[in-house]
């Protein structure tokens, strides 16, 4: 018999065959889905987010581990509509107008549908018309997060909160900012409701505006 904890840490371990064998297994004994969900993969995505923070593990292990519940989600995405087990929200993410760095935003992305996010991932160099557009196409996304790795692209981000501002929108979304050069103090200057260094602490920063 299969257990939420086996499959936990073949996701830790990312074991991509192990934990899709596993959650096969898992559905094959009928277990319900969003527990196959909750206590086996978001547990393990969960585990490695704090490792991650703690520095016991790096960038590699991160993506492999995602990789590994991607693959799992794959098998289990159709049982969980069956089961109408819906994520905690909706975000918007994406990489500030002219800067095409997207490992940082990617690992963002991972780390937030780890925690149960449905992301609308816009990509990379994202102009505030296409965040703002992002919103018109989401409005049931409840934050955004904007990601930059340019001390000459960072500033954009400013003008993407105004255009919020401007479009009457900003009381709707809570926006995060993050990447290397960004700083808590920074956020606070250009009007960011968060910021977080991590893609692992951005990932609970985005649930804690979810389920606020
Ligand atoms: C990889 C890389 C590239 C790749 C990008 C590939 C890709 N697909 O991303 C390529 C080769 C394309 C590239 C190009 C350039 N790069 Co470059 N690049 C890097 C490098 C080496 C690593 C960046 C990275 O991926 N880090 C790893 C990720 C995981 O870290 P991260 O992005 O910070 O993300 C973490 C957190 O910040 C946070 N986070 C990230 N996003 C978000 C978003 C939110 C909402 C939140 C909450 C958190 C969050 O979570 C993440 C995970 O923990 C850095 C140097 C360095 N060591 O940082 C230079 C660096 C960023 N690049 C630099 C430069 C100058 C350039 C170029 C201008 C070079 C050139 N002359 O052409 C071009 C610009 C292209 C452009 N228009 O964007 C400079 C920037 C200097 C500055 N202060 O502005 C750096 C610092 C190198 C240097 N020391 O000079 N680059």
């Amino acid at each position: 018999m299969a257990t939420y904890q086996e499959l936990s840490e073949a996701i830790q371990k990312g074991n991509a065959p192990k934990s899709k064998e596993l959650t096969s297994a898992l559905l094959a004994e009928k277990k319900p889905a969003g527990e196959i969900l909750n206590k086996g993969l978001l547990d393990g995505m969960d585990k490695v987010g704090q490792r991650f923070k703690c520095n016991e593990i790096y960038i590699p292990e991160v993506l492999i581990a995602a990789r590994a519940m991607n693959q799992s989600m794959e098998i289990l995405k159709p049982e969980l509509v069956k089961a109408g087990v819906k994520p905690i929200g909706k975000m918007l993410l994406g990489t500030v107008k002219g800067d095409l760095h997207d490992i940082g935003k990617n690992l963002v992305k991972m780390m937030a549908q780890g925690a149960g996010i449905e992301v609308i991932d816009l990509g990379i160099d994202v102009s505030g018309d296409k965040f703002v557009q992002g919103f018109k196409d989401n409005p049931d996304a409840k934050t955004v997060g904007m990601s930059a790795l340019l001390t000459t692209t960072m500033t954009g981000m400013k003008e993407v909160i105004g255009k919020f501002e401007a479009e009457g929108m900003r009381g709707k979304v809570k926006i995060m900012v993050g990447g290397a050069p960004l700083t808590d103090q920074y956020a606070k200057e250009i009007g960011a409701d968060g910021y977080a260094p991590d893609a692992a602490s951005a990932a609970e920063k985005f649930k804690a505006f979810l389920r606020a």
